[in-house]
């Protein structure tokens, strides 16, 4: 059986330690690793005076991992620079914060090239390759020059922009028609499927021919590929020891009030300012719900050296901290906003605790915390699951309620019918998303991946229920 080489810019395979904080994306790689055995490869974080292009092996949690280190100038180019300030505000509709700096291009193709020059001794014949992410879209293209031709795939994890807003980033030919060196490009939804297509339509003038281009005698196919979460183990993390003590503090401390949850990482495409605004909405429309309710949104800090998440960071400071100053009363707090980071199992109680789920990116190529929520639900008295439509998810989960972010009228009543939901209601939306779940975890997203890549599998192209019966 051929190995698989999976590449990301950081490598975070689970610990041996068990359930630790590793997430689901982690844990299925992690495991698709075992499976194949393979190689994990990617940055180690860490910075070095020099490039050197010298590897770390080491084995983690029963995958070899394979490190290398970069220099500042790196990390400040392609990390800070071209994948934090140009492709990840550019791929989420914010082209106000994308910086088109020449530099941060060139640092984006020197690390990629960097990489390629490392891995390419490591890949033996027949080995798989699997690259993730924006980080990293040209490493194909590098390692076909070094003379790589093996099976090599890549899957983006956020949004695939539309066509008008791609053709602002001055390199955007070039950074699209190196993705034509894979032989499989995934997305996470049809929606960044059909992005992708006009692009490639309209800008390259190719055609795609049942979910193929060819170019330059190449064939490349590209399908959606939704990527979902260890839901079983979710569940039973949900039902677990740490996961009951933790709901049991959280309800303790909730003296019958109602509680609405929102996880994320604090980040300006999770429309966190816009939801504490859409909060706010229904407390003052609703006052008969002060005292009743409250919000606790979790957000953990994230890509400090950015300006932008500063901004952002200080920004929720002050939204949050001006609606508990006007209608906290001397024992109800109406948003307990936490900055930290949880363990998993502790996660999964919150979820469990939380009556609704608010789930209201402005943008997001999937969305994993949606996921979470459903799969830590009681059966038998489940929450609400309150979705944003520019979530990835939406594609999936149409039994949620189904929201317009940017609308904080829409959201604000969206959360008063959740808070107000029968249980049978709740019981029977619940079932259909946790069905969803459960079928499309991760480890049929890894697994129709993978076999896409092995060339042997017909893959998603349109709906997926059009591909579950044509695989
Ligand atoms: P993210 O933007 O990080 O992922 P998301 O999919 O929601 O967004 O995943 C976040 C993960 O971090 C979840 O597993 C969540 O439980 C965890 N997490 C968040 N806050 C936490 C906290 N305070 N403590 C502990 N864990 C926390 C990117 C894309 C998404 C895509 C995923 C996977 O932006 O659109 O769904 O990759 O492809």
């Amino acid at each position: 059986m051929s190995r698989l080489i999976v590449v990301s810019n950081r490598v975070n395979p689970p610990s041996d330690a068990g359930v630790g904080t590793a997430g689901g994306l982690a844990m299925a790689l992690a495991a698709a690793l075992r499976e194949y055995s393979g190689v994990w490869f990617g940055w180690s974080g860490e910075i070095t005076d020099a490039f050197t292009g010298q590897i770390s092996m080491q084995r983690v949690g029963g995958v070899t991992v394979a490190l290398v280190d970069l220099e500042e100038q790196d990390r400040e180019e392609y990390y800070d620079g071209y994948a934090n300030r140009t492709l990840w505000p550019l791929f989420h509709s914010r082209t106000d914060l994308a910086a088109y700096e020449r530099s941060f291009g060139e640092g984006y193709q020197r690390v990629n090239r960097r990489f390629a020059e490392t891995l390419a001794p490591l890949i033996g014949p027949g080995d798989l390759v699997w690259i993730h992410d924006y980080h990293l879209i040209p490493l194909a293209e590098e390692l076909r020059r070094l003379g790589v031709t093996n099976r090599i795939g890549f899957f983006l994890h956020i949004p695939w922009p539309g066509r008008r807003l791609l053709t602002t980033l001055p390199q955007h030919r070039q950074l699209v028609e190196s993705l034509l060196a894979y032989d499989v490009v995934g997305f996470q939804t049809r929606d960044a499927l059909e992005a992708f297509s006009d692009y490639v339509g309209r800008e390259l003038e190719l055609t795609i021919d049942d979910g193929v281009i060819e170019a330059d005698g190449r064939r490349t196919r590209i399908g959606a590929f939704p990527i979902g979460i260890e839901a079983a183990a979710f569940a039973d993390l949900a039902r677990g020891e740490a996961a009951q003590a933790t709901f049991a503090r959280v309800r303790l401390s909730q003296t019958g009030r109602k509680m609405i949850v929102g996880v994320d990482r604090l980040d300006y495409s999770k429309g966190l300012e816009e939801r504490f605004l859409a909060y706010e909405q229904l407390l003052a429309d609703h006052p008969d719900w002060a005292e009743r309710v409250f919000l606790l949104q979790i957000a953990t800090p994230s890509r400090d050296a950015v300006q932008a998440y500063q901004e952002i960071r200080a920004r929720l400071d002050g939204v949050s901290g001006r609606i508990n100053g006007a209608y906290a009363t001397v024992d109800w707090v109406p948003i307990r906003y936490v900055n930290r980071t949880h363990r998993r199992d502790e996660l999964a109680g919150v979820y469990r605790a939380a009556h609704v789920g608010l789930v209201t990116p402005l943008r997001d190529g999937m969305n994993l915390v949606a996921k979470e929520y459903v799969a830590a639900q009681d059966p038998d008295d489940p929450g609400v699951l309150v979705l944003s439509r520019y979530a990835g998810a939406a594609e999936q989960m149409e039994d949620a309620l189904i929201v317009n972010p940017f609308s904080r009228e829409e959201t604000s009543e969206a959360l008063e019918v959740a808070l107000a939901m029968p249980r049978a209601e709740r019981v029977a939306r619940w079932t259909r998303l946790m069905d969803g779940v459960v079928r499309d975890d991760v480890a049929a997203w890894r697994d129709r991946f993978v076999s896409a890549l092995q060339g042997d599998a017909a893959v998603v192209t349109h709906r997926d229920d059009d591909n579950r019966k044509a695989s």
